[in-house]
């Protein structure tokens, strides 16, 4: 087959016709963003052919589906990982080559498509490529915001939001289809199931390819849009506005708790509109709605799809005309849920008021379910506070975990420890009413972005040793465990950890002025801001290590250079969170310029760490700080991409840290820190005294000293110290001297090279089982259960 990525002579003569054809311009005249744009128009026009033939065998051959409900995904730039998996980025590196130009250079000009906050997007963004490289009939759904994530600024040390404008320029991945488009009802008063005088929405869905890896398979990520309804003739602007409002951003804020009806209203939306399509696609196929559970698996990631499940019952009762008890069957053999934390102040809950308001029929169908899960717990013999504990609406609020528990056929925690905590003390009294729909999914990344994509130098080093094969099977790189005590190849490793660092080194000067040593450790905590991660944490101990090497010439002398470098946004309304980045901002003015040791210690905050910035940051690290408190993050997936990069990890036994000790061996990480069985113990018995550390450990006064000389104003970070003092919840103060001895056996361990370089390189051979291709194939084995495409 002759086609224009066959070769770099057919490429060049389609590039060139296309840069004519849509900006009249020769490629020596192009704009870096046009050269760009031609590029992935090119690519995604040839794409159709794959998506369209992918399309045609799911629906001859009557393939079941996944669609994964997500209000989040995280897919940064696409055009690399695009054209790797399409098999075209050594055709298109060689014929801009021969211009002269860099391929990477003209990645740079991509929008970073940031719908998502952190982890739970970023899961659903590498589910979707393992799906389709698994050549699995998985499909996105989710809501097209026109501004993603906030774009963070560091201004006065302080974090300042601004919007991003990801849309600015065309999206060129997606394609609006119109004739897709769906009405969505929102108000109006219900009489005898009907809704009266609704206000109508048009949804509309943007489709965006996702390319399998060489496979042909191209799948897709149905974004869903906002316009007026049609079924109007005049509008008013309050009506326009609202419209508009639905899909306008993205909400910036881990907290699910905010009451507000735009999000309960954006939530509805791309629940409705997806569940309408998955209904109207079934239909036009010929089939019956009574089977839909055979064709359908709706995967609810976290709760925030929970509305799915009303709106399924709604469908097929007042639509389709179904009973209640054959509805309620079908419903509960096609959704699937997964739990994404144990935080009982994360757990969504909603406001009755607002609920019934805005969803009038959907309340009702919600009180309904409830009155016959009662029914059945009392039929039981449950006790009046069990059940209060477990029904689906509170004294004042709608729980949607509970729905989702109550009316799914699975529920998966995403790691093995998180799964635990969840049957034997968050969800305990559901566990105990449904063993059989508990199970554990431990999360994964996919290894072509995070490995394959992001680091080229490693990639070719394992080619070298192992073969290609291990690229499409990541349990292979285990081959590389032999070579751990290897001299040379453990010199290759640290060169190519040298290189990264310098293009790290580059960037981070660039944006920052800072320029970091690139013999120093580098030390990397990378995610969102929040007090149970302990960034916190991280920076005490920094204060600690500058106070002391600028004391104590001893210690000086068997110091090894370290880099601290935090990446992470804080919720714009979330004070603590904000204060910590402040507080690391102005210690590390003060560290950085300090004579006396800014030769051994440096601290860099970088702005708007997002994908893109990840993108650099996995592949230069020697620390990857996994430092929650123990029983508070459900995975982590930030921890896995370091691993796989030749990362040693520095963390407690909490989520899928826990595993990766397990696979790498505990000798090959450095732990510390209470368990999660003593951080609950501890909670239970009411017995934590922080201010106990604080009078006992001198170490911990010189620090809250140092932090009081940061401002003119010695009491500005008072907040931040009062709460270690009297309250400290996540067990920064309880933790440190155990942290403290693990950053210096970290130190000493990296002295010693053949050491370091042996844990790194069992590190990276370990990483096989987080790839997301597991995790996805253990979801399709136990829940899905669907047909691969085999053209
Ligand atoms: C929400 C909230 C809201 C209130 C304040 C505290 C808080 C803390 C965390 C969250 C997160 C909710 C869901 C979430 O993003 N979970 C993340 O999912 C990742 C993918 O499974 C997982 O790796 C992370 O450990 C988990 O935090």
């Amino acid at each position: 087959m002759n086609h224009i990525f066959e070769n770099k002579e057919t490429f060049k003569g389609a590039y060139v016709l296309a840069l004519n054809h849509l900006f009249a311009k020769k490629i020596e005249n192009a704009t870096l963003y046009e050269r760009y744009a031609t590029l992935a128009s090119i690519l995604d026009t040839h794409l159709k052919t794959d998506y369209r033939s992918t399309t045609e065998y799911v629906e001859k051959n009557n393939l079941k589906k996944t669609i994964y409900f997500s209000m989040e995904f995280l897919m940064g730039r696409l055009i690399t990982s695009n054209l790797m998996n399409a098999g075209y980025a050594s055709v298109v590196k060689e014929a801009f080559k021969d211009w002269g130009y860099d391929l990477n250079e003209i990645e740079q000009t991509e929008s970073d498509a940031g719908l998502g906050n952190g982890g739970l997007g970023r899961l659903a963004a590498c589910f979707l490529d393992s799906a389709a490289s698994l050549s699995l009939p998985l499909y996105g759904n989710s809501l097209r915001y026109q501004h993603g994530f906030f774009v963070q600024k560091i201004e006065n040390n302080k974090q300042v939001e601004y919007p991003d404008n990801w849309l600015e320029r065309p999206f060129i991945w997606e394609e609006k289809k119109e004739d897709e488009a769906v009405e969505v009802p929102f108000f109006g008063y219900v009489e005898n199931i009907r809704l009266i005088d609704p206000v109508w929405v048009r949804a509309i869905p943007y489709d965006v390819k996702v390319v399998g890896a060489q496979n042909g398979v191209v799948t897709h990520l149905r974004l869903w849009s906002t316009e007026p309804s049609k079924k109007y003739h005049y509008q008013d602007q309050a009506y326009l506005n609202m419209v508009k409002n639905i899909t306008d951003s993205l909400y910036p804020d881990d907290s699910t708790e905010d009451g507000k009806l735009l999000r309960l209203q954006q939530q509805y939306l791309f629940s409705a509109a997806g569940i309408k399509s998955a209904i109207n696609e079934h239909k036009r196929l010929g089939r019956d709605v009574r089977s839909l559970a055979d064709y359908y698996t709706f995967q609810i990631n976290d709760t925030h799809p929970t509305l799915i499940i009303p709106e399924l019952m709604r469908v097929l009762m007042d639509e389709e005309g179904l009973g209640y008890d054959e509805a309620w069957q079908i419903v509960n053999k096609t959704c699937a849920y997964t739990n994404h934390t144990i935080l009982a102040e994360a757990l969504e809950k909603w406001n009755i008021k607002i609920f019934r308001r805005l969803l009038p029929r959907i309340y009702e169908i919600i009180a309904e379910m409830n009155k016959r899960f009662i029914a059945e717990l009392v039929s039981k013999g449950y006790s009046q506070e069990k059940i209060y504990r477990m029904q689906l609406i509170g004294v004042n609020n709608v729980r949607m975990a509970n729905i989702c528990i109550n009316a799914s056929f699975s529920v998966n925690g995403v790691a093995a420890l998180h799964t635990d905590i969840l049957k034997k003390i968050e969800l305990n009294d559901f566990y105990q009413l449904y063993p059989e729909k508990f199970n554990n999914k431990t999360n994964g990344i996919t290894h072509r972005r995070w490995l394959l994509h992001i680091n080229p130098e490693l990639t070719s080093i394992i080619d070298s040793l192992l073969g290609s094969k291990w690229q499409k099977d990541l349990s292979l790189i285990k081959g590389l465990e032999k070579y751990a005590n290897d001299a040379k190849v453990q010199s290759q490793i640290k060169d190519m950890k040298l290189t990264k660092k310098r293009i790290l080194i580059k960037r981070i000067y660039e944006d920052t002025g800072v320029m970091l040593n690139e013999n120093a450790i580098f030390d990397i905590q990378i995610k969102r801001l929040h007090e149970y991660k302990r960034q916190l944490l991280n920076i005490l101990h920094i204060i600690y290590l500058y106070l002391r090497l600028k004391k104590d010439a001893e210690f000086k002398k068997n110091f090894h250079p370290q880099n601290f470098i935090f990446g992470a946004k804080a919720a714009p309304s979330y004070h603590m969170a904000k204060g910590i980045i402040e507080l690391i901002n102005a210690a590390s003015k003060v560290i950085n310029n300090d004579k006396d040791t800014n030769e051994l210690l440096k601290v860099v905050f970088v702005e708007n760490y997002n994908v893109t910035y990840a993108e650099f940051l996995f592949p230069a690290a020697d620390l990857s700080e996994q430092i929650s408190t123990a029983s508070k993050e459900a995975s982590g997936t930030g921890n896995m991409k370091f691993m796989l990069n030749g990362a040693v990890t520095i963390g407690t036994m909490d989520g899928a840290n826990v595993e990766i000790v397990e696979q790498a061996g505990k000798e090959n990480a450095v732990i510390f820190g209470m368990s999660a069985e003593e951080v609950t113990t501890l909670y239970k018995n009411n017995g934590y005294k922080p201010r106990k550390y604080y009078d006992e450990d001198k170490r911990l006064r010189d620090i809250f000293e140092f932090i009081r000389t940061l401002n003119s104003n010695p009491t500005h970070f008072d907040f931040i110290l009062h709460n270690l003092l009297n309250s400290d919840y996540f067990l920064v103060m309880a933790d440190f001297a155990s942290y403290v001895e693990a950053q210096a056996k970290a130190n000493k361990l990296y002295q010693d090279a053949k050491t370091w370089w042996r844990m790194s390189i069992m590190n990276i051979a370990n990483a096989g089982f987080f790839t997301s291709d597991r995790t996805i194939a253990q979801y399709n084995e136990d829940i899905w259960h669907l047909t691969p495409i085999t053209f």
